[in-house]
């Protein structure tokens, strides 16, 4: 495995003086876990929950690959995230300053979450809903929809959060999966600049089906956008009315450690989505643990903004679980990053003096295709950790990230996590680790990791080497299962490497000399060309160190001499428009022969406009491999943007 030779990747960035002298984590985490991780862990829950019985056990492992994580301990989520501050007379400490895409904005206090979860929980209890139940919510990203999961988990009604841009027959697959008896949703939401309606998608998701009657009785509608709805007697409820009508007190419901908090569906290699099942007492524990560590957070002075979804496993633990836990004081916004403007977020981080910022590489390489010049006229000096979470960051945008965004001073931390990690696994604590621009780095104090290769053996340490992703120790976070399948759930993670215990996270990885981590990509993503082991991210971030490119996807598409060649869509820069598609294609193929080796030199290197993107904006390079390999374009029903592989076709076609 050769390395992208780029500059910015040999660079390396000690921690800020007065960051590491004020942070909240410090090197003597990782001794104290390296001695007994247990008793860590114990410490960990101890310290950062409020239990109503305190658990003395700490990890029984003896049913593997099922864990339980303080299996006698009792406590309520709700309670931690809302209950104990107000008590804690943080009442009027500000929990979300809410953004509206149309310019509307909210700020929610703690005493008003306390205030509204009861009757959120009350309201859900007057539906019929009980301990155990499962909730969908199907909700854009109004403050209505944190209220919401916490009024599930203050019930123990397990909720099941459905991204707002999935299709009913999506949001329908997940509720029959879950057997869900209740949806919470709202009449519409903002995106780009429109109202866009989200209840018809529910009435359609819950019609009966070739005779088969959906499992959920009550549907609960907020109130947002305004428009015409239609109304199914009997079933559908306005949250408004049906909060205000509700008792305004309710006492959480302890449960135990291990009772399920949520369901959240994340797509595998085959069809069918599966329901990731977290549980309460150790997924808590690692949310509130990482993001206190990982963000350095100060509650009482940082403003923190994660810019995912909460539809996503990134929104359920750093949107919602971790910083209410720590009691911070976070930014939540409604709409897309260009309404009205480009510059929408730089206003945001100076309006509300943002000092924790965590987003994906993706949302980063966009504002690095629009340009400086629309950072530059912001004050962004309250920024002082920026966060990277969803896939490889590419050095160039890492660099950029810090430099443009972070004014040349803030520590970029990558974290790997998966939903079925629950919290951050890998990454670079901001006060004590020196910064290698596109490496995740080390496994957080707690967490075991190793890369080993195809047998199973671990790579020696000291040496470069590249192999596979293996999570070697179970941890409080982990998910419990996939919901209801048991034994996909064992074939998916714990057959690869059976043999040694180790959970599989699908993920390639190199570690270098030093023993720090680099992410390939998914181990799908690898390529082989002529015998060669080539991560699709790897040609990608030579690509995007090109300064002509500013986004770049990358497949293997099979060749009858070497087996895969390698296929590159490239999105150009504003300054490189115009350019001839042909003589950039060259320049850029003979650039990556340069940067990595020639065994990488793309086979084809196509001019695109966009690319094909999940909602968590992960590139699909299924639909990618398709055109590559002249097939017909197969499933788009995930895509962000299911017009985009029309759009490239017609493009590539044209440029023929
Ligand atoms: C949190 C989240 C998980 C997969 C994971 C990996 C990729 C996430 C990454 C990363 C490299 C990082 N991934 N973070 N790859 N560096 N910092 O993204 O969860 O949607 O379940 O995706 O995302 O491939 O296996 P999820």
């Amino acid at each position: 495995m050769t390395q992208t030779a780029t500059e910015p990747q040999h660079q390396t960035f000690p921690p800020p003086a007065d960051l590491a002298a004020g942070a909240v984590a410090t090197a003597d985490l990782y001794e104290e876990a390296a001695t007994d991780r247990l008793a860590f862990w114990g410490r960990q829950a101890n310290e950062l929950l409020t239990w109503d019985t305190a658990p003395t056990q700490v990890l029984d492992w003896s049913d593997a690959p099922f864990a339980k994580w303080f299996a006698d301990g009792k406590l309520n989520a709700a309670a931690n995230c809302v209950d104990r501050h107000v008590a804690a007379g943080n009442g009027n400490r500000v929990a979300f300053h809410w953004v509206g895409e149309p310019g509307d904005t909210v700020t929610v206090t703690y005493a008003d979450l306390h205030a509204q979860v009861q009757r959120a929980a009350n309201a859900l209890s007057d539906l019929g809903v009980r301990t155990g139940d499962r909730v969908a919510i199907y909700l854009p990203m109004i403050p209505e929809a944190v209220v919401a999961m916490l009024a599930c988990a203050r019930l123990g009604a397990p909720h099941s959060v459905v991204f707002s841009g999935f299709s009913a027959q999506a949001l329908r697959d997940r509720v029959d999966d879950a057997q869900a008896v209740a949806v919470i949703t709202a009449d519409g939401g903002y995106r780009r600049g429109e109202p866009a309606p989200l209840k018809p998608a529910v009435d359609a998701a819950l019609e009966t089906k070739d005779g088969v009657e959906s499992t959920v009785k009550a549907v609960l509608v907020v109130q947002r956008t305004k428009g015409e709805v239609a109304w199914t007697q009997g079933r559908d409820h306005w949250w408004h009315e049906a909060l205000a009508a509700a008792a305004p007190t309710h006492e959480p419901v302890s449960v135990e450690a291990e009772h399920p908090l949520f369901v959240l569906y994340t797509s595998g290699s085959t069809g069918k989505p599966k329901g990731i099942l977290h549980t309460t007492g150790g997924y808590l524990t690692q949310a509130a643990y990482t993001h206190r560590n990982v963000f350095d957070l100060h509650p009482e002075t940082d403003v923190y903004w994660c810019g995912a979804d909460i539809g996503w496993v990134t929104g359920h633990t750093y949107i919602v679980y971790g910083p209410l836990l720590n009691g911070a004081t976070s930014v939540m916004y409604e709409g897309t990053p260009n309404t009205p403007t480009q510059d929408r977020w730089w206003q945001i981080v100076e309006t509300y003096g943002v000092t924790k910022l965590y987003t994906a590489p993706t949302t980063i390489r966009t504002f690095m295709k629009w340009g400086e010049e629309l950072v530059s006229g912001h004050d962004l000096s309250s920024l002082k950790v920026l966060g990277s979470v969803g896939e490889p960051i590419n050095p160039e945008a890492w660099t950029w990230y810090r430099r443009v965004i972070g004014g040349d001073r803030t520590p970029v931390v990558d974290t790997w996590w998966q939903t079925e990690t629950g919290g951050i696994m890998i990454s670079a604590l901001p006060g004590v680790t020196t910064l290698k621009p596109g490496s995740a780095q080390v496994p957080l104090p707690g967490i075991s990791v190793e890369v080993v290769d195809d047998e199973g053996r671990v790579l020696p340490a000291g040496h470069e080497g590249a192999g596979y992703l293996v999570l070697t120790e179970p941890w409080p976070g982990m998910l419990r299962g996939i919901w209801g399948d048991d034994e996909r759930y064992r074939d998916t993670y714990w057959s690869r490497f059976r043999d040694q215990g180790w959970y599989f996270a699908g993920d390639g990885a190199r570690r270098d000399a030093d023993g720090d981590v680099w992410l390939l990509g998914r181990v799908d993503d690898v390529m082989n060309v002529s015998g060669h082991r080539i991560s699709t991210t790897e040609v990608e971030s030579a690509l995007v160190s090109h300064s002509s490119v500013a986004e770049a996807a990358v497949v293997g598409a099979s060749d009858p001499t070497t087996g895969q060649g390698i296929v590159a869509f490239v999105i150009l820069r504003e300054s490189a428009h115009g350019a001839d598609p042909a003589s950039i294609g060259q320049e850029l193929r003979n650039h990556v022969a340069r940067e990595i080796s020639p065994i990488a030199k793309p086979r084809q290197v196509f001019v695109v406009s966009e690319l094909p993107k999940t909602r968590s904006g992960k590139i699909m390079r299924r639909l990618l491999r398709d055109v590559a390999e002249d097939r017909q374009v197969g499933d788009v029903t995930t895509l962000a943007d299911s017009s985009v592989m029309a759009s490239i076709q017609a493009g590539m076609s044209a440029g023929k």
